[in-house]
């Protein structure tokens, strides 16, 4: 590294959603940077100048990485040696039993092992349980022979970005570098304001660590009470949006939005992570989960109920599902709540018609989407859906029902039978 840490080799392990941007952003900010990616495809489309993922800015920015040669990708570890720095940005997916799979985050400490040299700066992005980073540390001292914290530095630099403007976020979010040593976390702030230019804060691994899973799971708990105010609403005949809005004047209060459910890579997640390490258990953080979990199937009987008052046997219904998408203006359909609301309807009804504007393999339009349904079902906040004609659309339908799940729609549209989550004004 440079003396002023403005300049170097850098290497980034694993080029997705994070690791492409943040590979970027280095190479953008003049260090010579290897993109680390076990995925072929990937490799040779960043290095045509091509990025695999949707985002803002990313294919003028990763243009100009590429034509400045500042950035190239690779599947061959032997590419990756004796850099200053390692970034490792891989996923840190759950299991089926709710338990976190760290073998990538393993894998690609064991391969920076290999290649690292004495004062190489090892940094991981990824969100990993507490107590995780001090434990790549000792793996590292046990493959390498090198000192933790005297031969190489660690660090854990978790992302805030959101996706849809992670290029801005990358530049000006406050960024927290969580060191295995006080200097450690230097280096790795001095690294990062090549192009971080808010705050930044300095502290240990894992204060980090549980920092940023703190972050997501005060989400994912006021997410979950947003969803339970909107139970309430049903029981006392209101409008949960309206109640919410006045609520929000208080100067101390935001309570979020309720919906069909929680998606994503991260809020479903990271509750799970947050718990994995305590020796004992704790009710809220995970009765919140289970509440928001519950959502889609909350919107499954919202529907099943108008489908009775309209005396249509599911059997025979035809249900199209506007989103396929976990958040809105998104194709990113991890986790999404429309896809565990279609599982949980799918056999009960006689058809399922899709339709998402950002997601292949749905209907060409929502006219043909809606065409002879019985039902509609707005799973996704897409700035589309906000501005649709229900009553053109109706005209397409055999039966109009519309089940909001996402608070697309103020006024009931004349002519359907509507239900909304937390509509108990209607
Ligand atoms: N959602 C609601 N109600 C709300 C807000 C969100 O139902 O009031 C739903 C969304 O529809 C979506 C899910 O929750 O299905 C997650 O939405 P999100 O806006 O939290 O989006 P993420 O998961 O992409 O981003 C979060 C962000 N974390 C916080 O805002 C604390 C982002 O800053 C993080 O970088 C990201 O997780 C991450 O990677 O950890």
């Amino acid at each position: 590294m440079g003396k002023d840490g403005q300049s170097g080799e850098i290497a980034v392990i694993g080029l997705g959603y994070i690791g492409l941007p943040t590979a970027i952003m280095f190479a953008n900010a003049g260090f010579r940077v290897t993109g680390y990616e076990v995925r072929k495809e990937v490799v040779d489309k960043i290095n045509s100048g091509k990025a695999h993922i949707v985002e803002p800015e990313i294919e003028e920015l990763l243009a100009r990485a590429i034509e400045s040669g500042n950035l190239r990708a690779t599947s061959d570890p032997g590419e990756i040696r004796d850099k200053d720095a390692y970034i490792i940005c891989v996923q840190t997916p759950l299991r089926k039993d709710k338990t976190p799979d760290l073998s990538y985050l393993e894998n690609a400490v064991k391969t920076v092992a290999k290649a690292m040299k004495k004062g190489s700066l090892v940094v991981i992005e990824s969100t990993v349980p507490p107590l995780t980073t001090v434990k790549m540390a000792k793996l590292i001292e046990e493959l390498s022979g090198l000192k933790a914290g005297e031969d190489f530095h660690m660090v854990h630099a978790p992302e805030r970005v959101m996706p849809g403007r992670i290029f801005k976020e990358l530049v000006y979010n406050s960024r927290i570098f969580g060191g295995i040593t006080p200097e450690s976390s230097e280096m790795a702030e001095k690294l990062y304001r090549s192009f971080v230019r808010g705050q930044t804060f300095k502290t240990s691994s894992t204060v980090s660590e549980v920092v940023k899973l703190m972050e997501n799971t005060f989400r994912d708990v006021n997410i979950a009470l947003a969803n339970e105010f909107a139970f309430l609403a049903h029981q006392y005949g209101i409008n949960v949006f309206e109640a919410i809005e006045l609520a929000n004047t208080h100067p101390r209060v935001r309570v979020h939005r309720p919906g069909i459910g929680v998606g994503g890579h991260c809020l479903p997640k990271d509750p799970h992570l947050l718990l994995w390490p305590a020796r004992e258990d704790f009710g809220l953080i995970r009765l919140a989960r289970e509440v928001n979990d519950s959502m889609p199937l909350f919107t499954k009987d919202l529907l099943f109920a108008a489908l009775k008052e309209l005396n249509v046997p599911p059997e025979d219904a035809v249900v199209t599902v506007l989103g396929l998408a976990y958040k809105g203006d998104s194709d990113d359909t991890r986790n999404s709540p429309a896809k565990a609301f279609i599982d949980a309807i799918r056999d009960d009804v006689k058809a399922v018609k899709t339709y998402d504007p950002y997601v292949g393999g749905t209907s060409g339009s929502v006219e043909e989407a809606v065409e002879g349904s019985d039902a509609i079902v707005v799973a996704t906040d897409h700035t589309e859906f906000k501005s649709l004609n229900w009553e053109e659309l109706g005209k397409l339908m055999r039966t109009r029902i519309l089940v909001d799940g996402r608070h697309v729609v103020e006024e009931p549209p004349r002519g359907f039978l509507f239900k909304g989550i937390g509509r108990g004004d209607c």
